[in-house]
């Protein structure tokens, strides 16, 4: 099996960082993983296509966003909520498949979380340009639940705020294969991504790929 590193990919594979009291980044976390991680998410793409969202204001959104689980967040006219059913295909969101969940678990443990089981993991899809503005994630319903975020492909930096739109905002590069968990006193953090540099990398071409698995319900 492929160890899923690819030239440019985080110099810092193996070490970890506390962003926050209970915010952590793992960096490289996900590599060993990779080779399966990658045909699981282009099945679950095939059935549930990215595609860009309108925020509750009438905007398209930059990212492509799509999901499994038995939950996936959706945006349109009348605001942000999960679903157990995709609205462009009318069927279920594709399943979690195990390789995601036990990576979930096994990340979110490290960081303080343990028995984390998402039932939701929302897919994003950045290309050169685009962007995710500063926002914090309050639709799930239990906010003692983690969140973890899982990072391939082309290179990102993360804005990482505090508890207040207006706090100071830190500037976190994240890189394939890098995994960040995040819960507790920092579940409410502002968040949100500077728009993504044009760039190659050998397995998603020039797109980077973001998965952040919730518990929802
Ligand atoms: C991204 N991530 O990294 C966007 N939200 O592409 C998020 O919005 C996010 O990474 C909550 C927790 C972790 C995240
Ligand atoms: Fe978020």
């Amino acid at each position: 099996m492929s160890h899923g590193l690819f030239e440019g990919d985080t110099p810092l594979a193996g070490t970890r960082s506390w962003l926050g009291e209970q915010a952590l980044l793992l960096r490289g976390f996900a590599l060993p993983r990779v080779a399966v991680l990658w045909p699981a998410l282009q099945a679950v793409l095939a059935q549930a296509p990215p595609r860009h969202m309108l925020t509750p204001g009438g905007q398209r959104m930059s990212v492509a966003l799509s999901n499994c689980g038995a939950l996936g967040w959706v945006s349109d006219g009348r605001g942000y909520r999960y679903t157990p059913i995709d609205p462009d295909s009318g069927q279920a969101w594709p399943a979690l498949p195990h390789a995601f969940v036990d990576l979930a678990r096994t990340a979110a443990a490290e960081a303080g979380f343990e028995g984390f089981v998402p039932d939701a993991c929302l897919i994003n899809r950045y290309r050169p340009g685009t962007r995710l503005s500063l926002h914090q994630d309050r639709d799930e319903r239990d906010f003692s639940q983690p969140i973890v975020s899982v990072s391939l492909g082309v290179p990102a930096t993360f804005l990482w705020g505090g508890r207040r739109r207006a706090d100071r905002v830190e500037r976190v590069p994240l890189f394939h294969g890098d995994v960040l968990v995040w819960g507790g006193v920092d579940r409410l953090r502002f968040h949100g991504v500077a728009p993504v540099r044009a760039a190659a990398h050998a397995l998603t071409s020039d797109e980077r790929i973001n998965f952040t698995f919730r518990r929802a319900a």
